[in-house]
């Protein structure tokens, strides 16, 4: 067993980011026996779950005549606008049912907010209102995140590049995370991760 200093933070392992779902990343499921595997040896997890109202503004079905992953600008920066996915209590919110998610301590909702999306486990995507997670995280005396899950250069990235601005030692293990990959995003997110310092295995 890891030092409880040590953290895993699953990532979105959601129906929806699934193949079969509304914003399916390719082989997201496949990361999911070793994700259970992994979970085993960590005294502290952490699951994220991206949670949206139906009227949530990331979704192009919000924005008559504007069409799936096209970019808007909303007042926090841009945003691409997604199929409908991981809504409130629908079956693609639920997390893939081959998940081990009775390992996890906490699990942390996100995206809940019409307005304003949130890729990350940490902060909204204006980078500034919190979550909650970096409270619990460092009161439990936690100084090392390792990251996993969907997707790659989306929430993980994000996530990742969150938990290195605020100080704890990031590891994304990039074998148990799958990517979407939209205009380059994938290698794009590569750079950011390890410009910030955080370690690519
Ligand atoms: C995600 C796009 C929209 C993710 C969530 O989990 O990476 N991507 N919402
Ligand atoms: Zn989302």
């Amino acid at each position: 067993m890891k030092p409880a200093t040590e953290a895993l933070i699953v990532i979105d392992v959601q129906n929806d980011f699934c193949p079969g779902g509304a914003l399916a990343v390719a082989g997201g499921d496949e990361i999911v026996p070793e994700i259970n595997a992994l979970m085993s040896g960590f005294a502290t997890v952490v699951l994220t779950q991206d949670w949206h109202p139906a009227n949530h503004l990331s979704f192009a079905d919000n924005h008559p005549g504007a069409a799936p992953f096209s970019m808007i600008d909303m007042p926090y920066g841009r945003q691409v606008l997604w199929p409908a996915h991981c809504v409130q209590g629908t079956p693609g919110a639920a997390f893939h049912s081959g998940l081990n998610t009775d390992a996890a301590q906490l699990v942390i909702r996100k995206g809940f907010r019409p307005q304003i999306d949130s890729y990350s486990a940490f902060f909204e995507n204006d980078r500034t209102t919190p979550t909650g997670l970096e409270g619990y995280l460092r009161s439990r005396g936690v100084t090392e995140v390792t990251l996993v899950g969907l997707a790659t250069d989306f929430c993980v990235a994000y996530s990742a590049l969150d938990a290195s601005r605020l100080g704890f030692r990031v590891i994304v293990q990039s074998d148990l995370c799958r990517a979407i990959d939209l205009n380059g995003s994938l290698a794009a997110a590569r750079a950011e991760m390890l410009a910030a310092g955080v370690l690519l295995t």
